[in-house]
């Protein structure tokens, strides 16, 4: 029987995990001399890579001496927080990364906490420790409050701890020690996770945490085998959650080393390997022996906190830019979405639209980005945080917050976090000078907040959000205060109407833009929206031939992209999405309809 350690790379988000394992991947061997490595080789996918991000957990493995080490690398962005409680069930042991110099942060505490609650111990590495400003003896001790905090048990509070610089490929026991190699961080692994408990002789029972698929055998899972055996060719039970069995056999059996995935005939309890053969094989599905099935616990993560209604586009330019349009169309890619991703949710709601819950507007974000590469067109509203009733008490998400500012700002960093009804729970001046702000905030007020406090803070605030519990309604919130400068005529945008305009507030088109009644074109300086005529002017729309327009000065317009629309929208309006562009529009296209809306919303004030 192979002997294998099953581990899974924990951390807030940056703090050096898909660097890490990238480290583990070279320095144990594992790649061929001649083969050529990108950096952070797990974030494979597209908008992994270009943001710099790890989106999904992807599993690898490697060997060390007589050992194969099975590695899950997991995304530390808050929003992605499902796919980690779900990857944590299928390892016996978690390395924990805290950066050495911001420390424990909000999204440590979450993965941490899921860590302790299922009886992990973590092994504790303080990474970056080559950075300035770094300080491993106090983020040391963040750690262990935090776990005493967690009610760890004993056992757990004698966690190990290593020194890292993951990017300079060294871990060490202690900060004296000489700057060399991974060794003492693989020889952590092996000596203080445990083994995989259950017998390769048992009765099967494997449950599938990701799902893949295979150009040539279709939809696969990944599972870990806890009992028994699987053998290409054999038949097996898939148990789902609702209790449903279908008889399948394996049609390939496919196995990790490194970055590549190989062909094997057979492989037992305790390893990690994708299976195909089951078309319908879902997260959380359980491949039994069908003579003895014995399903294991279905996964169950946390609810999602926030959603928003996806529509088919109804805007004058539907249809114009791209692929797929229809109602059918985004019902479909949004049912596949549900199937690989346990943390979300999705519910027709008539009316060729769809409500899509999450944990966090990236989290939707990243889906519709997705989708718009796919070709889809489509509309986005507001998001909104979804509430629940306990009993008979309305309840809402609470999240837990924190930010660093430089001094100067603490103070209007606390007074807009007041506003929307945040409470400061401590304070700390850091090292270089800034302070840290810890508070629990309604999720509700944290929507749109980003934009606001980033320009508060000149681009120097960095602000870190976890969720935290669903706590008791806490009443209104304020939100966006300028209106919008919304178009009153369908066209082309033209220079010298801009120029005007501009005075009024931020635009979001340039010259040539394609505009049309009800799509907001800018951001008044103004509370209020305001109805303008980006057309007007002399109709000169070629700036080139007309020499009075070679003294106009346009200012750069504000980029609208995905994740600074959902931010910046009201109830009332809506982002277009299509593969080409991102406008904002009104819900209501029609001057009067919104001019009534208007007029009711103030008489019932
Ligand atoms: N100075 C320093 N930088 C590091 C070290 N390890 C990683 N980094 C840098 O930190 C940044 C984030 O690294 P990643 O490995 O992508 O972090 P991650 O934890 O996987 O991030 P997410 O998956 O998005 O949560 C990159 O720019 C790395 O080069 C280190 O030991 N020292
Ligand atoms: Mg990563």
């Amino acid at each position: 029987m192979q002997k294998i350690k099953n581990i899974a790379v924990i951390a807030h988000v940056d703090h050096g995990k898909t660097t890490l394992v990238d480290e583990l991947l070279q320095q144990s061997g594992t790649f061929e001399a001649h083969q050529e490595v990108e950096e952070r080789a797990m974030d494979s996918d597209a908008i992994e890579k270009e943001r710099g991000i790890t989106i999904l957990s992807k599993n690898t493995a490697i060997n060390y001496g007589d050992h194969k080490i099975n590695i899950i690398d997991t995304p530390g962005h808050a929003d992605f927080g499902g796919e980690v409680e779900r990857v944590l069930k299928m390892v016996d042991g978690v390395l924990l990364l805290v950066d050495a110099q911001e420390g424990v942060m909000p999204q440590t505490k979450f993965v941490l906490k899921k860590a302790i609650e299922l009886g992990l111990i973590p092994v504790v590495v303080i990474n970056k420790i080559d950075k300035d400003g770094s300080d491993p003896d106090r983020v040391m001790d963040e750690v262990f409050d935090l776990l005493v905090a967690l009610d760890a048990n004993e056992e757990q509070l004698e966690f190990p701890v290593l020194y890292a610089a993951a990017r300079d490929g060294y871990a060490k026991w202690e900060m004296e020690d000489e700057n060399k190699d991974m060794t003492p961080l693989f020889e952590a692994i092996i000596e203080k996770v445990p083994y995989p408990k259950g017998s390769p002789d048992a009765d099967t029972q494997a449950q599938v945490f990701t799902l893949d698929s295979d150009n040539f055998v279709g939809r696969i899972g990944i599972t870990r085998i806890f009992n028994g055996k699987v053998r290409k060719g054999d038949e097996y039970l898939l148990v789902k959650a609702c209790g449903s069995k279908t008889k399948s056999r394996i049609s390939k059996l496919i196995g990790f080393k490194g970055l590549e995935r190989i062909e094997i005939q057979e492989a037992e309890a305790g390893d990690i390997v994708a299976i195909a053969g089951f078309n319908d094989i879902d997260v959380g599905d359980s491949v039994c022996d069908p003579k003895n099935p014995v399903a294991l616990d279905p996964m169950h993560v946390e609810e999602p906190t926030l959603s928003v209604i996806i529509s088919v586009n109804d805007g004058p330019l539907a249809g114009t830019e791209g692929k797929h349009v229809t109602s059918n169309k985004i019902k479909e890619r949004l049912e596949k979405e549900m199937e690989t991703n346990i943390a979300m949710r999705m519910e027709p709601m008539g009316d060729a639209s769809f409500k899509v819950s999450g944990r966090g507007e990236l989290q939707i974000g990243i889906l519709a980005e997705n989708m718009r590469r796919e070709g889809f067109e489509f509309m986005l509203a507001r998001p909104e945080v979804v509430t629940r009733e306990e009993n008979g008490v309305k309840m809402e998400p609470f999240e837990h917050l924190v930010v660093d500012v430089p001094e100067e700002f603490q103070g209007v960093a606390i007074e807009k976090l007041g506003k929307r009804k945040a409470n400061m729970t401590s304070l700390n001046p850091m090292p270089d000078g800034t302070v840290r702000l810890e508070f629990e905030i309604p999720a509700r007020g944290l929507i749109g907040f980003r934009n606001e406090f980033l320009t508060d803070t000149k681009g120097e605030g960095i602000m870190n959000h976890s969720y935290l519990e669903y706590r008791p309604y806490s009443g209104t919130v304020e939100s966006r205060t300028p209106g919008a400068l919304v178009s009153m005529d369908n066209g082309e945008a033209v220079a010298f109407s801009i120029f005007n305009l501009q005075a009024r507030g931020i635009m979001f088109i340039k010259p040539q833009d394609k505009v049309y009644s009800g799509m907001v074109i800018g951001e008044s300086a103004r509370p209020g929206d305001l109805d303008v005529n980006p057309l007007k002017g002399k109709a000169l729309t070629n700036m080139r031939t007309s020499g009075a327009d070679d003294a106009i000065k346009l200012v750069t317009p504000r980029a609208i992209t995905l994740e600074s629309a959902m931010e910046w929208i009201e109830d009332d309006e809506l982002i277009e999405i299509t593969p080409i562009s991102v406008r904002i529009r009104k819900k209501s296209l029609d001057p009067v309809v919104r001019k009534r809306a208007a007029r009711d919303k103030k008489n019932a004030k």
